[in-house]
C-alpha cells in the first residue's frame, strides 16, 4: 500500500508566450522574469511544492516543456499519469483565448482523466490600451457554460505581481485530494470483504473455466 503524502502531477498547457513558465518559476522559487524577445521553453522542467490542505499535506508536481517538445517523443511522458492540466491564456490576447478548445482536446487526448484548471495571466496586463484584444468577463462566462463539466477550476492571475497565483496552487490541491480521497472512498465501499461480485453476476461461470 501506497504510504507518504499524495503527489499529484500538473502539467501546463496552452500558447506560446502565454505565460506557462512564468507560473512554474513563481511556483519555484517565487520569481518573475521579464524576458526581451521570444525565449520557448525547450526541454521539460519539473518541480514539486508541499502544500497544506487542512489537515494534509499534499504535493504538487509543475511540468513545463515548449509547445515542439509535446509534439515531439518527450510529449509522451509529459502526458503519462498526469492528474491535472493548468490549461493557460492570456487574457489581453483574445487569440490565445479562441484556440482553447484545440488544447482541451489534446489534453482529453494525451492524458486520459486528467482534470481541466482554467487560468487567465497577465491580468496586470487589462487596460483601456488593450481593451479591444481583451478577454472579457462575457467571454469567458460563454466559454465556462460551453465547457462546465470539463472545467474543474478557472482563475486570473498576474505572475508580474503575483495575483491570484497562490490561491490557485492551492485551490488545485485541494480539489485534486479532494478527488482522490472520494474515488478511494468509493473503491473501498465497492468492496465488501469476502464478497466477490463476478461470481455472482455469474453464477457457475467457475465451471465453464475448470478444464
Ligand atoms: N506583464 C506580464 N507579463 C508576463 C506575465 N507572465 C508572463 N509574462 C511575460 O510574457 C512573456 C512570455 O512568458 P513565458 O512564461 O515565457 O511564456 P510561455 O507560455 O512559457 O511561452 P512558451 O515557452 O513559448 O510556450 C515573458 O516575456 C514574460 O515575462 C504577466 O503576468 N504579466
Ligand atoms: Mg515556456
Amino acid at each position: 500500500m501506497a504510504t507518504g503524502v499524495p503527489s499529484y502531477k500538473v502539467i501546463l498547457h496552452g500558447e506560446y508566450g502565454v505565460g506557462k513558465s512564468s507560473i512554474f518559476r513563481r511556483f519555484m522559487n517565487n520569481s518573475f522574469t521579464t524576458a526581451t524577445g521570444k525565449q520557448s521553453t525547450i526541454g521539460l522542467d519539473q518541480c514539486s511544492r508541499t502544500i497544506n490542505v487542512g489537515s494534509q499535506d499534499v504535493k504538487l508536481t509543475l511540468w513545463d516543456t515548449g509547445g515542439m517538445e509535446r509534439m515531439s517523443f518527450i510529449g509522451s511522458s509529459y502526458y503519462r499519469g498526469a492528474h491535472a492540466a493548468l490549461l493557460c491564456y492570456s487574457v489581453n490576447n483574445r487569440d490565445t483565448f479562441t484556440i482553447l478548445s484545440q488544447y482541451i482536446l489534446d489534453i482529453v487526448m494525451n492524458a486520459e482523466g486528467a482534470k481541466i484548471f482554467l487560468c487567465g495571466n497577465m491580468s496586470d496586463q487589462l487596460s483601456s490600451e488593450t481593451a479591444a484584444n481583451v478577454v472579457t468577463d462575457s467571454d469567458l462566462e460563454q466559454f465556462m457554460s460551453q465547457c462546465e463539466d470539463v472545467l474543474s477550476g478557472v482563475y486570473r492571475v498576474s505572475c508580474k505581481d503575483s495575483t491570484g497565483l497562490d490561491e490557485m496552487f492551492m485551490d488545485m490541491a485541494k480539489v485534486l485530494h479532494q478527488d482522490s480521497v472520494s474515488r478511494m472512498t468509493l473503491r473501498r465501499d465497492l468492496i465488501i470483504p469476502g464478497h466477490t461480485p463476478d461470481r455472482d453476476v455469474n453464477p457457475g461461470s467457475d465451471k465453464r473455466r475448470c478444464c
